[in-house]
């Protein structure tokens, strides 16, 4: 389906270095280590509601990976889906009475303008799992003719005994594994099953439901297997990183891993995985089940300069858990002014030390905080020149520079 809209970031003098982040699977920040283009791909919205600041900084984060490539002289080939097809839009439309077709549409295209809006790169391919549902039946074939399922009253079941390198991803014993794959999704107490584990590939038709016809009869594709069938076929295996929150760690990437290595015969699925923290709300994680939202539409609805709401992410770490706030959006809100009237000066004193300190704090596992700072300590001294008459004194070309930094590596328009 459609992706949105961006222009190409600038280019800013030299190169940056390599990108190190944390990989869930080794539990160690490591060297990223692409070819000339790096491939990545990120699990997407389920769009029965408007994204809120968690899904939002999520992308974010992978919005600073693809920047930092970029930066070290990468093409970036990046992926995302969009679970268009799945229980909660269906449990949504039938509460609302809408059509479902109609609530993901509407739903994709806030999300599409709210990315646009903060200024995320868009994926090369933006993928549906309905505009998908044949490639996904044939790449749940080809795991059936390597044996690795069983039929289940009409549904077709992963047996996790066919997946030796089960919790590669995870790290997680079964006794772990357990309550988070009944808590996210899962149906470890469906009687029939041979191992509680085992996980749902492809559901027969149900009254009511939505149904596709395909050769595995008509039904409609289990959750994990959009992910492990899109990514295959868009960027082949062993692509150099797979994102998302860290509720997605189990089952959802474990699961997803296990169906490519044993659709492609090799393996790992990704060489990287990279989970982001829970953005919380009133002491809990912010989630369309528990209703304690702010969507990025609203926000911009109520006039918020979408730069604001950027910057008021930026300063936390992506892989630690934080609570949205109004002062944050506030005090997000003066930074902004800030680096505008400082990038605005006729000078202001060198900038080539702020684009260095931008990228070493986003190459050492996105340490956006550090890179805000960097910025920050530039905006003071030059306001402060400025404010005791030196304005015109420093570099005519610093503030430029700022600008560009601000845009092509954390992408923020000044
Ligand atoms: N469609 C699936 C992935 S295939 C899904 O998880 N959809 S979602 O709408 O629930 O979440 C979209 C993305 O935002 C996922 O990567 C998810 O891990 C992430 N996410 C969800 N809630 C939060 C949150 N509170 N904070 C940070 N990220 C979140
Ligand atoms: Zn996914």
């Amino acid at each position: 389906m459609r992706s949105w809209p961006a222009s190409d970031p600038v280019r800013l003098p030299g190169t940056g270095g390599p990108l190190r982040v944390h990989d869930t699977a080794s539990g160690t920040v490591r060297t990223t280590d692409p070819g000339p283009t790096a491939r990545m791909y990120v699990c997407g919205i389920t769009p029965y509601d408007a994204a809120h600041i968690g899904h939002a900084f999520t992308y974010l984060t992978f919005d600073l990976v693809g920047r930092v490539w970029r930066d070290a002289g990468h093409e970036v080939d990046y992926v995302q889906n969009t679970t268009d097809i799945d229980d909660p839009l269906l449990e949504r439309a039938a509460a609302t009475g809408e059509d479902w077709r109609a609530l993901a549409d509407r739903e994709i295209q806030v999300f599409r303008d709210d990315m646009a809006a903060l200024r995320v790169l868009p994926p090369r391919a933006y993928v549906g799992v309905v505009e998908s549902v044949d490639l996904i039946a044939a790449f749940v074939e080809r795991l059936r003719e390597r044996g690795a399922t069983y039929d289940l009253d009409g549904d077709v079941y992963y047996a996790v005994q066919s997946a030796p390198h089960f919790g590669e991803v995870s790290g997680l014993d079964r006794a772990a594994m357990l309550p988070l794959f009944a808590e996210r999704g899962g149906d470890p107490d469906r009687p029939g099953k041979k191992d509680p584990l085992d996980w749902l590939l492809w559901r027969a038709e149900r009254p009511g439901e939505p149904a596709w016809d395909t050769p595995l009869g008509r039904g409609r594709p289990g959750w994990h297997v959009e992910c492990s069938a899109i990514s295959l076929h868009e960027l082949g295996m062993g692509f150099d990183l797979n994102g998302g929150g860290d509720d997605l760690v189990f089952p959802h990437h474990e699961m997803g891993a296990a169906e490519a290595r044993c659709a492609s015969g090799t393996g790992p699925h990704a060489r990287a995985y990279v989970h982001v923290g829970m953005v919380g709300l009133d002491g809990e994680k912010m989630s369309k089940s528990r209703g304690n939202l702010v969507f990025v539409s609203r926000l911009r609805e109520q006039g918020v300069d979408p730069m604001a709401i950027r910057l008021a992410m930026l300063p936390h770490h992506y892989r630690t858990a934080w609570e949205w706030t109004d002062d944050a959006l506030e005090g997000a809100r003066s930074r902004l002014e800030r680096w505008r009237a400082a990038a605005a000066l006729p000078a202001g004193p060198d900038a080539m030390p702020v684009l260095a300190a931008v990228r070493a704090a986003l190459a050492d596992d996105l340490d956006a905080a550090a890179a805000v700072a960097a910025v920050d300590a530039w905006a003071d001294a030059a306001l402060a020149a400025a404010g005791s008459g030196a304005g015109d004194a420093g570099d005519p070309a610093a503030p430029a520079l700022v600008r560009d930094v601000a845009d092509a590596l954390l992408g923020v328009a000044l």
